[in-house]
């Protein structure tokens, strides 16, 4: 597929995607969706030696202002329906992506933008980030699993208040409420995600794929997280990985993991 709205370059191993629609704030139209699912639902998975995933957005005002109003002024509720539900799959493509996610936010991340952030692993907010889930003010509501993953991260109580008042955050609010892990200066956010991967490439693929599916298990109705996770366990203890770090710890030397 070729791709009208991200820019995708490759650094050590470590895919940056640029959602680059920089003249309506990067928001989200339809061929922008079209092309994350195929990135994270094939391209993505077809690399070798892929480490992880930045996601950003073009230029220096915005990460993604959310998904494109212009597009969605007149649907009717099952359409409307219809059209939240192919967002939420894209979302549930990048939130179970086997390698780490990490949301670069360099500016406005509303509405489907601070979703899709919150559909990444972790999150790094440049100091002018701005986060904000303003659907009320359109007459709708999240739509992109909103209203689930922002009470994940940071609650109930400040939940319900921002998606009630429509009110915008700044980056330290962000991570003292436990949004993003860390807060860098304007234009140091990629760098950044990009350090956090490298940290995580050092450890077991296997395991940190199992982390992943684990730790979103805890939020999957239906599943019961601590069966998942002896599942993941067992699984763990039957690689080549495992059998190689323990030896190194024993060998007081660094693991050379395999992905196997
Ligand atoms: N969609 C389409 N175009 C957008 C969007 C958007 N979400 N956001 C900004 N733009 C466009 C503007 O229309 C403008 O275009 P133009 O230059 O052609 O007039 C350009 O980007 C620049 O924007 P502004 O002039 O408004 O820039 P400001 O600096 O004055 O304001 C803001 C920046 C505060 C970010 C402002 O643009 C804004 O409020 N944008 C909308 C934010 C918003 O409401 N986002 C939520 C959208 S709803 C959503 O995401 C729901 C997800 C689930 C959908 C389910 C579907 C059914």
């Amino acid at each position: 597929m070729v791709y009208e709205n991200l820019n995708i370059s490759h650094d050590n191993d470590i895919a940056v995607v640029t959602i680059s629609r920089e003249k309506a704030l990067n928001a989200l139209n339809t061929q922008t969706m079209l092309e994350l699912k195929h990135f994270f639902g094939e391209a993505a998975h077809e690399t070798e030696g892929l480490k992880g995933v930045v996601i950003t957005g073009a230029g220096e005002k915005a990460f993604v202002a959310g998904a494109d109003i212009t597009e969605f002024s007149n649907l009717s509720a099952p359409e409307g329906m219809q059209f939240a539900k192919r967002g939420q799959e894209v979302f549930f493509l990048v939130e179970r992506f086997p390698k780490p996610v990490v949301a670069a936010v360099n500016g406005f991340a509303l509405g489907g933008g601070c979703e899709l952030a919150m559909a990444c692993h972790l999150r790094i907010a440049g100091e002018k980030a701005r986060f904000g889930q303003p659907e009320v003010n359109l007459g709708l509501i999240p739509g992109y699993g909103g209203t689930q993953r922002l009470v994940q991260y940071i609650g109930k109580t400040k939940a319900m208040e921002l998606l009630m008042t429509a009110d915008m955050i700044g980056a330290e609010e962000a991570q003292r409420l436990g949004l993003v892990n860390y807060v860098v200066p304007a234009g140091e956010e990629v760098s950044k995600a990009k350090e956090l991967i490298e940290k995580i490439a050092t450890k077991a693929p296997f395991a940190i794929a199992k982390i992943i599916e684990t730790v979103n298990s805890y939020y999957e109705e239906g599943l019961d997280g601590f069966w998942k996770e002896l599942d993941a366990f067992g699984e763990c203890c039957g690689t080549e990985d495992f059998v190689e770090g323990a030896a190194a710890f024993v060998e007081k030397r660094k693991a050379n993991f395999k992905g196997k």
